[in-house]
This record gives structure tokens, sequence and C-alpha cells, in this order.
């Protein structure tokens, strides 16, 4: 097995959990090593160098019941050995005061395949698996370290498109060593199971939820899987969506797809986040971003209590910019979770620098965290040496794990500290425009990817790059470009309208549903979310529909024109090797964002005059 390894920089972070368990009131001194190269792979964890020598950890039994912590001064206090260990990564970057996880899970969700490729991959193969089932134990310390300094405490290990591998015996084990490892850093694991995985393996002759076998299958094999790994966290289902075997199967329902595998996950408090994210089974033929609710909110109620919905932020999947998902508002007895993606699938990938805070911020505007038991991130990390491919991509993982903490941070703070962590701010004299660029970058990858709500324009399958006129008959049809953006001579966009669309926007709780329904008071970045438009509507800047399309696609190229700018001026404080690395992408990025402007308004405009 080849693999790449990173230059990992050994800490006595081990060794100091070790102790902090057994002791109440510990002064513990590091030792930190500096970063042998300015290669990434310290991630935000390299200015530790220098910090102060000492500090002083404290448990107190009478802090709240959670793993939040208190900074005052250079003593930590906490209620538990992992809110001392929050506590220490929150005292490296400078907080002082009282802080506590706002969800109570905060897990990364891995697409990993067995055999180490990654779905919607863009740094490189999988840390954890490959054909020779080997990983390298200090990756995984410091995959785990780095989590941990961000309050992460899960990660589901494989792909929701799951083999029925996983669930056999030799791997089973594999995952005990890996939760092993990250046992220590208050992270415990989860695996994507595939829903019909006792027939695929032949140890049942069907996968019916409500067949006996099946069900004492998933029993001892739960049993098997807590007989080596006591802390596992449960299971994460794609269960009849794209191509998945699932529950409809046999004519059952998603709630008894969950509940079975809820059944047997009880007795040691094990959960199934069961997904969402399915279209095209049983209401095929119907808008696209109506089906989660038309499939699940008749379930609303009847799910056991150690099930939990989990879904994407949009209603569609992970575009630039969705509305939110309606299905937050839909289902009011069932536990939700949202699912954010790290990984940039429809945003540029592993080239293009765009940080996402501000859109997972969006959300959480329009879906109160409170209503949410926790937080899933598809993760961005792979073999790469600086493990997320794109040096900024590295600011998304921080930045989930933040807002998984507390989803009350502002974008800025984030970043703030992220650049600080991440780079010698001392030595870069703009920093305020670095911070600016990384601000601004959501709203120019929607400039020149979706203005105005055009959406899934992509090119087939990699979703890289514009393809309007997308069709392949042979193709689902909700897989086309043409499906989504349904420009005529008369005008573009999607008809949602109760009146003469499709009526999504009647999924939505009230003030969005009218909001959204109508054209005027739509607000302009969904315009042709919820609407088919004429070209000659005039939109809020006085400009047609048309000028105000090319409009924002040449914003959106000229802001990336504009990053370039700041990044050139930014070189003198920045390390040769990150900077040339982040230099070369937003080249990239920038003959990324002229094609999409080029592509886009040479289509369009062919419908126009
Ligand atoms: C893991 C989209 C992506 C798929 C992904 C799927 C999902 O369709 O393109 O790669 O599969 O969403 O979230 O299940």
């Amino acid at each position: 097995m080849k693999r790449e390894m990173r230059e990992y920089v050994a800490t006595e972070n081990n060794r100091w959990w070790m102790m902090v368990i057994c002791l109440s009131f510990i002064i513990c001194h590091f030792s930190f090593c500096v970063a042998l190269a300015e290669d990434g792979s310290r991630l935000w964890l390299r200015n530790d160098v220098g910090a102060a020598d000492s500090l002083i950890l404290k448990i107190d039994i009478k802090m709240p019941k959670d793993d939040g912590y208190r900074i005052s001064g250079n003593t930590v206090t906490a209620r538990t050995p992992k809110g001392l260990l929050y506590g220490k990564y929150a005292w490296l970057r400078g907080e002082q005061g009282e802080s506590h996880p706002y969800f109570k899970l905060r897990i990364l969700n891995h697409w990993d395949n067995l055999n180490g490729s990654i779905e919607r991959g863009y740094a490189g193969n999988s840390i954890f698996w490959n054909e020779e089932m080997e990983f390298d134990p200090q990756l995984i310390k410091a995959y785990a370290e780095a989590n941990a300094s961000i309050g992460i405490n899960g990660t589901v290990l494989n792909n929701v498109n799951a083999s029925p591998n996983m669930l056999t015996r030799k791997y089973i084990k594999k995952v005990k060593e890996i939760a092993d490892i990250l046992r220590p850093w208050g992270i415990r694991v989860y695996l994507s199971v595939n829903f019909g995985t006792p027939k695929a393996l032949g140890e049942t002759e069907t996968a019916d939820p409500l067949d006996p076998s099946v069900r004492l299958w998933w029993k001892k094999k739960a049993a098997q899987i807590y007989k080596l790994i006591p802390d596992f966290g449960g299971f994460l289902v794609k269960a009849n969506s794209e191509g998945q075997p699932g529950p409809f199967d046999y004519g059952r329902t998603h709630a008894d797809g969950a509940n079975m595998l809820a059944d047997a996950l009880k007795p040691f408090d094990g959960i199934v986040m069961w997904r969402s994210f399915v279209y095209g089974a049983k209401h095929k033929g119907e808008d696209r971003v109506k089906q989660a609710v038309s499939e699940f909110a008749e379930l609303d109620g009847k799910f056991r209590d150690n099930v939990i919905l989990q879904s994407k932020n949009g209603p569609l999947d992970f575009q630039p910019r969705e509305p939110y998902a309606p299905i937050f508002d839909q289902m009011k007895q069932t536990s939700q979770m949202a699912e954010l993606q790290i990984t940039q699938e429809y945003l540029g990938q592993g080239d293009h620098l765009v940080f996402l805070a501000p859109m997972w911020k969006e959300f959480f505007s329009f879906v109160s965290p409170s209503k949410l038991r926790g937080i899933a991130g598809v993760a961005n990390i792979g073999l790469d040496k600086n493990w997320c491919g794109h040096h900024f991509a590295q600011a998304n993982w921080y930045a989930f794990g933040r807002l998984a903490w507390n989803p009350a941070m502002s974008s800025r703070q984030i970043a703030e500290e992220w650049l600080q962590l991440t780079f010698d701010s001392e030595k870069i004299a703009n920093k305020d425009d670095l911070l600016s660029m990384m601000l601004r970058s959501r709203e120019a990858c929607v400039d020149y990817m979706m203005p105005l709500g055009l959406h899934h324009i992509f090119k087939f399958d990699h979703h890289m790059g514009p393809q309007p006129d997308g069709y392949i008959p042979s193709y689902p049809l909700e897989w086309c470009p043409i499906y989504y953006h349904k420009a005529d001579k008369q005008g573009i966009g999607f008809d949602r309208t109760t009146t003469t669309g499709t009526g999504a926007t009647k999924q939505y709780r009230e003030p969005y549903c009218s909001l959204y329904d109508d054209l005027k008071t739509c607000p302009e970045q969904y315009l042709l979310w919820f609407h088919h438009v004429p070209w000659t509507y005039r939109t809020l800047s006085g400009r047609t529909l048309w000028e105000e399309l090319k409009y924002r696609y040449q914003r959106g190229v000229s802001e990336v024109e504009d990053f370039i700018r700041i990044w050139q001026e930014s070189k003198d404080g920045i390390d040769e090797e990150r900077w040339k690395a982040v230099d070369a992408k937003l080249k990239k990025q920038s003959i990324d964002a002229h094609e999409w402007q080029r592509v886009c308004t040479g289509y369009f405009g062919s419908f126009v005059n």
C-alpha cells in the first residue's frame, strides 16, 4: 500500500489526556514542537508554539451537565475530562470565559468507500479505508486531535452508499481499532449501513424489516458491534434513494425500516440517523424538491425516540444557495438533524476558495438550531498532505466544528479565528482583505454559478462546471439541467407557485409560504428557484431580468479577480509553499468563473433575442 504520510508533529496530548482522567486538579506542562514545513498538515493547530507553558486544569462537578468549560486566566475548569480537553484548545486559541456545546451530536459524515475512494472527495483517498485494510494510526490520531480541538464528537466512517461488507466481522474489527484511537479524544464512531445487508451477505432470505429473521439478524449484529465497541454511536442510513435498498422494496415504510434498526440499537443506547434525501422512489415524477416532505410528513410521530431524521439544509442537493428544506417545518414530532456538506461538491470542489460559514448561518436564520438534535457535516478530508486539498477548505472543516459547538458565532468571528490560527498573522499586512475575501467568497460563487436562484445546471455526474443545455434521455429527468432552468423564449426559472406551478411553496411555514409564492415578494436570491420569470421583468436594480443575470455573472467573475489581487498582496506574509498552492487554485477558480459566465450567458442569451 502506498500512502502519503503527513509530517505529523507529535505533542504530548495523549499522555495529557490520560492524566486528566485520573486527577481533579492538575498542572500540566505541554511541550510544543514547530511544524517542520508550512505544508498545511498542522491545520489550525500550528500556533500552539510558544503558548504559555503551564495550564491549570480543574474538575468541578457543580458545572452544568455537559462537556463545557470555563476559562479564567490560565485555569480551565470543566465538569468532565472532555470539557477540559475542549477547554484546553479554547485556551490555546485565546478564549476566556464560559462556553458549552450547543448540539449534543456534532458528527462528521465520511463518504469513504471500503476500497479507499471517496464519493465527492477532492483531497485524495480515505484516511480509514483501502484494499489492504491498513491505516496509519498516527494519522488517525492527528485527525482525532483536530476534531477534538473544535469540539466534533462523532464520525461516520463510511459512505452512505454503503457496502454490505461494512458489517462483516473483519471490517467491524477494523472499526474497533479506529474507535480505540478516537475514544481518548472524545469521538464516537458510527457506521453507514446498507439496508439490504443481511440479504446481500446471504445470511437471510429477505431484508424485509418486519420479517422476524431480519429483525433478529440486526439485533445480533448490534450486539456483536457493541461487544467490541461499547460506545458505538449508531447507524446512518440512506434507504430507497438513488438505487439503495430500503423498506419500500418490501412494501414497508421508512418508519418500519428505521424502527427496526432503532430497536436493535436501543439496548445499547445507539441511535439511527435516517436520511430524508429521497426522490424518484414513491413520488416519482413529482417536483424533486417536494418529495422528501411527500414521503415523510405522514410518518411524523411514528418513529422511535432513538431515530433522528437527517436532512440536507436545502430541499434539492447542496447547491451554492438553496432556500431551506421545508421538511424542517413539517416534522413536528420527529427528532431532526441537519446535514451540511463541507466537501464542496457543487461549490468548485477542490479548486475554489469558498468559505461556507455564511451559507450555514443563512440556513440557521431560517431553521432555528433549537429545532435540531444534532448536526452532521459531509467531510472534506482525505490523504492529501494538507488534509482538504485546498488550504482554505480547511476553514470549512473548522467552521463546521465551531458552528456545531456554537451556532451563534458569526462567520466573521470564525474566519478571523481560523486566519489567526492558520497563518502567521503578525506578518500579514492585509489581514482585513483576507478576511473580506473569505466572507465574500460564497456570494461570489453564487453569482458565477447560480445567480438569482438558477440551480442545478452543473455538468453531469461530477458536478464541476456548467452544462445548461444538459439533457440525457436515458437519465432521470431530475438529473438534467434543462429540468431546472426551464428557459424558453418567454423567460426562465422553475415555477413552484401554488397557482401555476408545482406548489412547492406550500410546504413552507408562513410567512415564507406566501413570500416565496408571490413574484412581487419573493426574495431575488430565490427568484428563479420559485418562479418562471419573463426576460423583460424588472428586478429591484431597475435592470431587466436578463441584464441582471449578466450583471451578476460579471460580478462573480470580478470578485474572483479581486481575490487574486488580495492574495498577491499577501505574498510577503505567507510561506511560499502555501502561498503558491493557493495562488494556483485562485487562478483556476478565475478560469472556471469565466467559463460559467461565458457558457451560461451564451446559452441563455440564445433564448432572449
Ligand atoms: C453519497 C448527491 C450526490 C451523491 C450523494 C447523494 C447523497 O446525489 O451527488 O454523490 O451520494 O447526493 O447525498 O446521498
